[in-house]
């Protein structure tokens, strides 16, 4: 139905004059979407049968959030019908986009991380690799951001339409997994067998989406479990209405935290869940023998909110299939590696003992065992106590995941190469030490497909006019752009298409928000989850310092800007929410300003999600990644922006360093305080905010403008704030940083006023930025963790 125009059309019309609704964009969505389920899913048969008969390896990437955004147009773009179809449909009079976004958005995820599980999955299929999904269900997304005078209010996301689900229901594969009970050991089959009594069970039923690759050959599977009630009985005492409260609420909404542990004996239910429902899976369709396991099958667990799976595949090995310690250990340590994406104190998820005991008794059994023998282990090496300590599983009444991941993986990887570092010298130098092989670094990447391809079309073409359109395929060629960055014409044309999508950005804004922005500014964006770390607050602490630079010094007047902030703050985070607060209030200042309104005007973006970060991104001149160093693993927001030509003005955290190594310390705008400096500070306990207000008055008004409420509409709006601040001596160093801040804009500025030179570090940026394609991340997982072998085509 896609090979022609003229056939999409007719079958498009044909399917179309069915509908009740025909006339609604809706019906529209739900036509096209239809078809498009309809072409891939030959093709998705054909490639779970080639890969079974071919029993290629396999990769399952468990992760507890896949942010994948819409899906329609990038599946249209995966099966390069694209244009097809978006010309036919404006022959017919429909618009492709207007279609896309009748499309409900599946927020499934944070930021980061559940981002970059979506790419992961993207390159998989994309490079033709055997590699799935399995993650979560949730009935409710990441909640929708309201602002009301300011202030961030959340309300629930549905966005799950059962008919236009891109999911589909897979009844007769449900599992069923147990919750509570108690361990009883009895024989069975002639030996001694833990069996679990009384227990709570909860069905796991998996909803399959494709996942496309590019080319459309490959057709991996994104499964997605949600929980329904069992036919089991139900423990002696339990009501039914307890039991399905308790049962719906597994898959009910994802955690809205974000680099913070939830702590939540929902959440552990919801790993378990997740886990097990895996795992039972990978094992039943198997048809070698389980010793194989490692040769098959590759688990990537995405930061240790799916640590669990290690007691739990222990545990279906030895009580489900007999085997013993020793080989179900080898096998499992040989299946699982572990990526870690933080060192954030309080996102490392230490689960209380206690509660994992009650809820999950024979998964705590394991893990006190697995526990116990590392112990043994350790102990016959001359280790002092501190180090025996941090080598410890069960340390101070809690389970400690990320060492319980380390242990029981073969692989262990960092995702830039800076946090690789600091994981290895510092936050698990003990595990380091003992496991010299384990820790390797993998530096994250971004589904360019989607991110510049889909994103930005029109520079897409341009850099395909000038190179030839090879680098879709093999993005490192992007490289063959850098020769362009000085030549006036390709320039000229850069600057046109970054006109063309600040014009594209201004107008969506100005019907969504009724906000007018000048498309002749510079558009500077600091978007990503607000967070004390990420420093949102500095960048509006420096609008203000402009602010009182703009009226105590009638000679700067400088070029305009627009500061485009967007982001979502984790609805118990007082001090993110303020900072949220703190933006808004200061937008109504300076925006009514009559002075400062011809030089600065500051945006934020209600509800940001992954399809406003595809206008955002396409339309910025320049990239805000102030993180405090050492604090971002790796950032990938960083990446996006650099592909679509926007300028770093940075610190050198995470992948920033790997960026500017790229692109040479003079296209990018580096400041502030290194991780080395960060980390000496925090070890040494010798920072206070004073040292830095001292001798400087500008900071010192500035201090006293927020502290009185000035900026924030009331005193109370920065209590959190200033506790930080003052009380707590900046641990993000948002005051000491603050003037190297400035200055690196004032550099970047006097540079913009100069078109050629910016256009050729745009257009290096460009260039450069091939490396940070998830292809790339992909094949590093491919030939250095999991081994898999690239599916033959002979089956499209
Ligand atoms: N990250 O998004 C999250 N959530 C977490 O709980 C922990 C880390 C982010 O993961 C990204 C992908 O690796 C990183 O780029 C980012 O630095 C990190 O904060």
């Amino acid at each position: 139905m896609f090979e022609t125009k003229e056939r999409f059309k007719k079958d498009f019309m044909m399917r179309l004059e069915q509908r009740e609704e025909r006339e609604s964009l809706h019906a529209a969505y739900s036509v096209l979407s239809e078809m498009v389920k309809e072409w891939i899913n030959d093709d998705w048969q054909a490639n779970k049968r080639v890969q079974r008969e071919e029993a290629h390896k396999q990769l399952y990437y468990f992760s507890i959030e896949f942010l994948t955004g819409r899906i329609l147009g990038q599946n249209l773009m995966n099966l390069s019908v694209h244009s097809l179809v978006s010309d036919g449909l404006e022959e017919m009079g429909f618009s492709l986009a207007e279609i896309e976004e009748q499309e409900l958005e599946p927020g499934l995820g944070n930021g980061g991380l559940g981002r970059l599980a979506a790419c992961f999955m993207d390159s998989l299929a994309s490079l033709g690799l055997p590699g799935h999904g399995y993650g979560i269900r949730y009935k409710g997304g990441l909640f929708t951001q309201v602002i009301k005078d300011g202030y961030q209010g959340e309300t629930p996301t549905h966005w799950i339409d059962e008919k236009e689900d891109w999911g589909m229901r897979q009844e007769e594969l449900a599992k069923n997994i147990p919750f509570y009970g108690n361990v009883h050991l009895e024989v069975q089959d002639n030996r001694l067998k833990p069996v679990l009594r009384n227990a709570v069970w909860v069905k796991a039923v998996p909803y399959d989406m494709p996942v496309v690759g590019a080319g459309g050959k490959t057709v991996n599977t994104l499964r997605l479990w949600q929980a329904e009630s069992a036919s089991y009985p139900l423990p002696e005492g339990m009501e039914q209405d307890f039991y399905q409260q308790a049962v719906s609420e597994i898959s009910d909404r994802l955690y809205p935290d974000d680099s913070q542990q939830a702590g939540k004996v929902l959440r552990l239910r919801q790993q378990y869940f997740l886990c097990s429902s895996s795992l039972q899976t990978i094992l039943q369709e198997r048809d070698y023998p389980l010793s194989e396991l490692p040769k098959h099958v590759a688990i990537q667990i995405n930061d240790t909110h799916p640590a669990l799976a290690i007691p739990e595949l222990m545990r279906l090995l030895m009580d489900e299939q007999g085997m013993v310690w020793e080989e179900a250990w080898e096998i499992t340590t040989h299946t699982i590696s572990y990526t870690n994406h933080t060192i954030l104190q309080e996102a490392m998820e230490r689960w209380d003992s206690a509660l994992l005991e009650a809820l999950l008794p024979r998964i705590y059994m394991i893990i006190q065992e697995i526990d116990r023998r590392f112990r043994e282990k350790v102990l016959e090496q001359d280790l002092d106590e501190a180090a025996r300590k941090k080598l410890s599983i069960i340390e101070g009444g809690a389970v400690h995941m990320a060492t319980l991941a380390v242990v029981g993986s073969y692989k262990v990887n960092g995702v830039a190469r800076l946090h690789t570092d600091i994981l290895k010298m510092r936050e698990m130098k003990e595990l380091n030490d003992y496991f010299p092989h384990k820790f390797h670094n993998i530096t994250n990447g971004i589904a360019h497909r989607r991110w510049l391809v889909k994103a930005n079309p029109e520079l897409t073409g341009l850099i395909s006019s000038a190179i030839g359109d090879e680098w879709i395929r093999e993005p490192i060629k992007l490289h063959g752009l850098n020769p362009f960055a000085g030549d006036p014409s390709f320039l000229q044309d850069l600057q046109s298409v970054k006109l063309l999508k600040k014009r594209q950005l201004a107008e969506w804004i100005r019907k969504q928000h009724g906000a007018v922005i000048d498309p002749e500014s510079v558009f500077d964006a600091h978007i990503k989850r607000v967070h004390g770390y990420k420093r949102q607050l500095m960048n509006i602490l420096h609008i203000q310092l402009l602010f009182n630079h703009l009226h105590s010094d009638r000679n700067f007047r400088p070029h305009p800007r627009t500061f485009i902030f967007g982001g979502k703050a984790a609805p118990s985070y007082h001090f993110a929410k303020q900072v949220l607060k703190l933006i808004n209030a200061m937008a109504d200042k300076v925006n009514n300003d009559p002075l400062a309104k011809n030089h600065l005007r500051i945006l934020f973006i209600e509800d940001y999600s992954v399809s406003k970060a595809e206008r955002i991104f396409p339309a910025s001149d320049v990239s805000e990644q102030i993180s405090t160093a050492s604090k971002e693993a790796s950032g990938t927001g960083n990446m996006k922006f650099m592909m679509n030509g926007a300028v770093t003005i940075g610190t050198y955290d995470g992948a920033n360093v790997e960026i500017v190594e790229q692109v040479g310390e003079d296209n990018a705008f580096i400041f502030g305080l290194s991780a080395k400096q960060v980390m000496q500070f925090e070890k040494e306990k010798n920072y206070f905010t004073n040292d830095t207000l001292a001798h400087d008055p500008e900071l010192q008004l500035l201090m006293s403008q927020l502290l009185n409420g000035e900026l924030s509409g009331g005193e109370g709006n920065v209590s959190y704030i200033k506790k930080q601040l003052v009380d707590e001596n900046d641990p993000f160093f948002v005051l000491k940083d603050l003037q190297p801040y400035r200055k690196a804009h004032e550099r970047l500025l006097s540079v913009y006023e100069e078109p050629s030179a910016w256009l050729g570090i745009s257009a290096v940026n460009i260039a450069q930025s091939g490396i940070f394609s998830s292809d790339r991340t992909i094949q590093q997982y491919s030939d250095h963790v999991w081994n898999l072998e690239e599916l033959t085509n002979h089956y499209t």
